[in-house]
């Protein structure tokens, strides 16, 4: 039985002092896939979405995974900290 683990990360990796939010996913401990969430107007609702990744397993990326991911994003980004600015 495969083991899978979510990580998800708050990160300004963009620079430009609004947090991504970076899922990784693991399975058996190696890296799957990683993904990550942006909010366009920076104001911590996040809207969109980096390179597609299969997160419901049913061999397609399309609005349905971007969902998914932008539903545990927007959740996730509760628990960060925000900069105020
Ligand atoms: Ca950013
Ligand atoms: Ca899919």
């Amino acid at each position: 039985m495969s083991q899978d683990e979510i990580r998800l990360t708050c990160e300004d990796f963009e620079k430009d002092n609004s947090p991504e939010i970076l899922l990784e996913r693991f399975t058996n401990g190696d890296l799957s896939y990683a993904m990550y969430a942006s909010s366009s107007k920076k104001d911590g609702h996040y809207d969109t979405t980096s390179s597609p990744t299969d997160l419901d397993n049913d061999g397609d990326f399309d609005n349905e995974d971007k969902a998914i991911f932008l539903t545990m994003a927007n959740a996730f980004a509760k628990t960060c900290q925000r900069k105020s600015n």
